[in-house]
């Protein structure tokens, strides 16, 4: 398990704003529930930080997400103002299971 987060800490070292990560990986979104959320967007809702009406909404503070599927993905959150002071904004490139992340 990847763990990610609190979302505001993913440009810290080793936790970066864009990763590769395998297919396997479930990646842990953990944060205060009610002080972040995550959502899932495609690369239009990633650079302009905007999420359709209608785009699935996680809260619990302890999201568990299995990448489960090959290709880009991305997440930020959806609190007000969050992104431009975090950033709070996670890409992944999802690589085949015999991808090894680099240490
Ligand atoms: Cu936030």
């Amino acid at each position: 398990m990847t763990k990610v987060g609190p979302l505001m800490l993913i440009t810290e070292p080793g936790l970066r704003e864009s990763s590769s990560l395998s297919v396997t990986t479930t990646v842990f979104f953990n944060y205060p529930e009610g002080v972040h959320n995550v959502l899932k967007v495609n690369g239009t809702g990633f650079q302009e930080c905007a999420a359709p009406a209608g785009t699935v909404v996680l809260t619990s503070g302890k999201d568990v997400i299995n990448l489960a599927t090959t290709g880009r993905k991305w997440y930020i959150c959806g609190v007000s103002k969050h992104r431009q002071v975090g950033p709070q904004k996670l890409f992944i490139t999802v690589m085949p299971a015999s991808f090894a992340p680099r240490s």
